[in-house]
């Protein structure tokens, strides 16, 4: 699991055709820019695919009052312990329920989880691979349901089939869910279709994550967009000397392109299009999107700049 998970919030697609009716050539260069607006996040994960639960079959409630399992309250050293996923006839590894089919549809599963800080954290993500139906408590407040009625029991089924492999994916804001510093509970009800159902499947990843301050001021580039006949050199500029600088040639957004390209400001870049440089083709348009980057920080709101080639047109074909 990396540190840093880029995340992608919104897209944006820019299409741009500039059209040259030379005298000897005729060229029609189309190039589609991406651009990312991203949100760089830290993440911790509370909860893994495979983490030890305990578990309590669903031959009766779990305990009376019928909600009291759900809070830290509960005490559920009598249930069993086990890995997830829970499941049987879909998945591998975990604890197969193997008694399952034809005698229950229903599964109760709990787990402790620590926030040392809750200021750590600013959203909490919710992962969850399941067939057929569930709801999710955390700290004993519903969160999250799927396929399951509003009045149900140990014995309910779920009311629609879902198959595993189908993650779904909850994203909370920390201000909507009830978590403390210290010991946090979640627990979840996994239901089944039917009690005959060829399979059932149960588990889940939970994540919290924060969003990393952006890095103050832009990168400024010296040379304006716009047509060009020869190659040049542009400087870039961050808000400080010896902040890093990176920046890519082919359009791509540098906070996410794997081919981005890393320097310390004041950065000289050399403008050519006949150049591969940072693994762009050789086109008559050189696309340069630069921001700065702190170790710590998510980067800063990249800096764009378009230099179209009219006199590179053989460049081109
Ligand atoms: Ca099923």
């Amino acid at each position: 699991m990396h540190e840093i998970i880029k995340s992608v919030i919104t897209g944006l697609i820019v299409s741009v055709k500039p059209i040259f009716n030379m005298n000897i050539f005729k060229i029609n260069i189309i190039f589609i820019i991406i651009l990312f607006t991203g949100i760089n996040l830290s993440a911790q994960v509370f909860i893994d695919w495979n983490s030890e639960w305990t578990y309590f079959r669903g031959i009766s409630e779990p305990s009376q009052p019928v909600n009291l399992w759900r809070g830290n309250e509960f005490n559920d050293s009598e249930w069993l312990k086990g890995n997830a996923p829970f499941r049987y006839g879909d998945g591998t590894g975990g604890t197969e329920l193997s008694n399952m089919m034809n005698r229950y549809t229903t599964v109760y599963i709990r787990k402790h989880f620590t926030i040392g800080n809750t200021d750590d954290i600013d959203q909490l993500i919710l992962n969850i691979d399941y067939d057929d139906g569930f709801v999710v408590w955390i700290n004993g407040n519903e969160v999250a349901k799927r396929n399951v009625l509003n009045n149900y029991a140990y014995d309910s089924g779920a009311t629609g089939s879902h198959e595993f492999g189908e993650i779904e994916r909850f994203v909370f804001d920390k201000n909507d869910i009830n978590l403390i510093n210290g010991e946090n509970i979640i627990a979840v009800q996994g239901f089944n279709v039917g009690r005959n159902s060829s399979d059932f499947y149960l588990g889940l990843k939970l994540e919290g994550k924060k969003f990393l301050p952006v890095t103050e001021g832009t990168v400024t580039c010296d040379i304006q967009s716009g047509f060009y006949k020869n190659p040049f050199t542009v400087k870039l500029t961050a808000g400080s000397p010896g902040e890093t600088i990176k920046y890519t040639l082919d359009g791509s957004d540098p906070k996410t392109a794997s081919n981005v390209l890393t320097g310390v400001s004041p950065v000289s870049v050399f403008i050519d299009p006949g150049s591969t440089a940072g693994g762009r083709g050789k086109t008559g348009a050189v696309v340069l999107r630069a921001s700065t980057y702190k170790e710590g920080f998510a980067p800063g709101v990249a800096t764009t700049r378009s230099y179209i080639f009219t006199a590179d047109r053989k460049s081109v074909v």
